[in-house]
């Protein structure tokens, strides 16, 4: 898949620079042609090596981007994009990450005012240069300043899930090696943060320079940055890896200290101060009796202390008097607390997973039928399984939508799907209604009283006022069918905020209202982050992790979001996801 994408990425480039140059049409042929090609099981490189014909049998892919691909593939550039870049100097990806900055903008703002990188944009903006250009107006300038600082901090660290199939499959190559006794990822990638800096990696063995030597010469590696002896830097698609590689009765400590975060690394080592212990990446050491004058010729023992854990994590916590803590809670934010006074519950897991309330197909912009979505939900064996297509509404254009009459024709659809699918699983009728700005639907409410699952979304107004949109979601929690409050902020990571929200007054408001609230697991989304769960959850809510699937394969995006909710502390009694049919219904049907 590794080509697929770097190609796709491609074409999408491409067409946003046609775009700029204002053509119409054919950016969103190319952009078409990217999502298939991104989603072609088919690794683009062979068809590329089988011909022309084996090209265009991707979906939407006809002559003229086939020989592009191949032209790629063979040369590792295609001269009209090339053209392009060179019409057009331009960072294009960086100034289309700022949120109204689109690549049409881009190609305005170059033309008037020279602007190529997001510094000039940045620039213009406080020197009032772009409520000038016509089109433009002092509101839009204003925007783009607010927004400029945002997409250049998304440009510094990478989406997870844009990282973690990486991370596994660096894991997988280097557990089939037989020096390697033992590795798994660390740092923020272990701790499942929603971005990251980059990727760390600890393997366990005797010996490490050959273990270093295999991972640089890794078939995914772009370029080694550094190798050392135990340890080595290398660049993959873009990321970075840094892996160590450590003696095996020393992977416990490493795998603790390298997992971090720093902050929950300093809380517990102030902790083992307390206990006369010193805690390291090589173990927890007891110092009681060491003389911390003792001079050079005693022996290393006396010096730092007999060391009594390190080999495994768990060692490494019990030694400070703590159960194990799992890496999803190493933040700081109280879980060290959480695990002395024995109050850290077993966190909600993937397999508590019994079914996805929110997902979509061809009935608006989903890429799969609901039969073929119904089917992959049945080999994640799930229980149930909602098809929420989108309403129309604020939000939905291009005709995506279904209306009040459409949604009562799919009623008796989905009836039909249950009649034939009933033994194997339990298919649900909902939509997804759009939220306006003022918290009132895009649906009608005797048809949404008629729907098992009614998923509510903010999709408009996304930079309103922190108190109007706290109030504008707690309207829609409060309406007597909405079931679930889809990604609740709607922010985009690295793309852009979403809704500034009190998180605790609408989560009390939900929880009153028996509105679950969602952890969109679409790795673009994660929302509610684990910080907005963690405080919800406090706040007596309940949450429902869902993948908002618009194809087969997206139903995978569940771990995404079972790992932000086990970030925001949820056990499975928090997360209706855990629940069966029956008691599902009675939730649904609370009011
Ligand atoms: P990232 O890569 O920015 O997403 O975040 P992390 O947490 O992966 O940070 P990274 O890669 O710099 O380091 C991995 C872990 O190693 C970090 O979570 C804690 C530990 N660590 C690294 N450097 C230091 C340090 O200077 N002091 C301490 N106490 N711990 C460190
Ligand atoms: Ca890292
Ligand atoms: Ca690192
Ligand atoms: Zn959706």
């Amino acid at each position: 898949m590794r080509r697929n994408d770097e190609i796709a990425r491609r074409f999408e480039e491409f067409a946003d620079r046609l775009e700029a140059d204002g053509v119409e049409y054919k950016p969103s042929v190319y952009r078409r042609a990217a999502e298939n090609i991104r989603e072609c099981s088919d690794p683009i490189e062979e068809l590329a090596a089988e011909g022309q014909d084996a090209v265009e049998s991707i979906n939407r892919v006809g002559d003229a981007i086939a020989s592009k691909i191949i032209e790629y593939v063979e040369t590792g550039s295609i001269d009209e994009l090339d053209e392009l870049r060179d019409r057009l100097p331009v960072e294009i990806d960086a100034l289309t990450r700022v949120d109204g900055v689109g690549p049409k903008t881009v190609g305005t703002l170059y033309e008037e005012l020279g602007i190529t990188t997001l510094d000039e944009l940045a620039a213009a903006a406080k020197a009032e240069e772009i409520r000038d250009v016509s089109g433009f107006g002092a509101k839009t300038e204003t925007n783009i300043r607010e927004n400029v600082a945002f997409a250049r901090q998304a440009g510094e660290r990478e989406r997870l899930g844009d990282v973690r199939p990486l991370a596994d499959e660096v894991l997988t190559f280097l557990r089939r090696r037989e020096t390697v006794d033992n590795t798994e990822v660390a740092g923020s990638i272990r701790r499942w943060r929603d971005t990251i800096g980059d990727v760390d990696v600890l393997a366990a063995s005797t010996e490490s320079e050959r273990v270093i030597e295999t991972f640089t010469d890794w078939s995914a590696a772009t370029d080694v940055i550094e190798a050392g002896e135990n340890k080595a830097s290398l660049r993959a698609e873009g990321v970075r890896i840094d892996l160590r590689v450590v003696d095996p009765g020393e992977f416990g400590a490493a795998l603790q200290y390298f997992t971090g975060s720093q902050d929950h690394n300093v809380a517990l080592r102030n902790r083992a101060i307390e206990r006369d212990l010193k805690m390291n990446e090589y173990g927890v050491f007891d110092v009681s009796d060491v003389d911390t004058d003792a001079d050079a010729n005693e022996t290393n023992s006396q010096r730092i202390g007999d060391r009594v854990a390190g080999e495994t994590e768990e060692s490494m916590y019990e030694a400070l008097g703590l159960p194990w803590i799992p890496p999803e809670l190493r933040e700081n934010r109280g879980e060290i607390e959480a695990a002395a006074e024995g109050t850290l519950s077993k966190l909600f897991t993937v397999e508590d997973m019994r079914g996805d309330l929110h997902t979509h197909t061809t009935r608006s912009d989903g890429r799969a039928s609901r039969e073929q979505m119904v089917d992959a939900a049945v080999g994640q064996e799930y229980d149930y399984y909602a098809v929420t297509d989108h309403a129309s509404g604020p939000g939905m254009v291009g005709g995506i939508g279904l209306s009040d009459d459409d949604l009562r024709e799919q009623l008796g659809t989905v009836e039909t799907a249950n009649e034939t699918r009933g033994n194997e699983i339990e298919v649900l009728a909902g939509v997804e209604t759009n939220i306006d700005s003022e918290g009132d639907l895009s649906t009608g409410d005797d048809i949404l009283a008629e729907l098992d699952v009614v998923v509510a979304s903010p999709h408009t107004a996304l930079g309103q006022e922190r108190e109007t949109a706290t109030e504008r979601l707690i309207r829609a929690v409060n309406h007597q069918s909405v079931d679930v409050l889809g990604h609740p902020t709607g922010r985009r990571i690295n793309e852009r905020p979403g809704l500034d929200i009190d998180i605790e007054q609408v989560a009390t408001a939900a929880a009153a209202a028996e509105t679950a609230l969602e952890v969109n697991a679409n790795p673009t989304r994660l929302d509610l982050h684990g910080t907005f769960i963690q405080a919800a959850r406090d706040a007596g809510a309940t949450i429902v992790v869902n993948t908002d699937a618009h194809a087969p394969e997206s139903l995978a995006y569940a771990r995404y979001g079972v790992h932000t909710a086990r970030r925001g502390w949820c056990t499975p009694t928090d997360v209706l996801n855990s629940v069966d049919l029956t008691e599902l219904r009675s939730f649904l049907h609370w009011r």
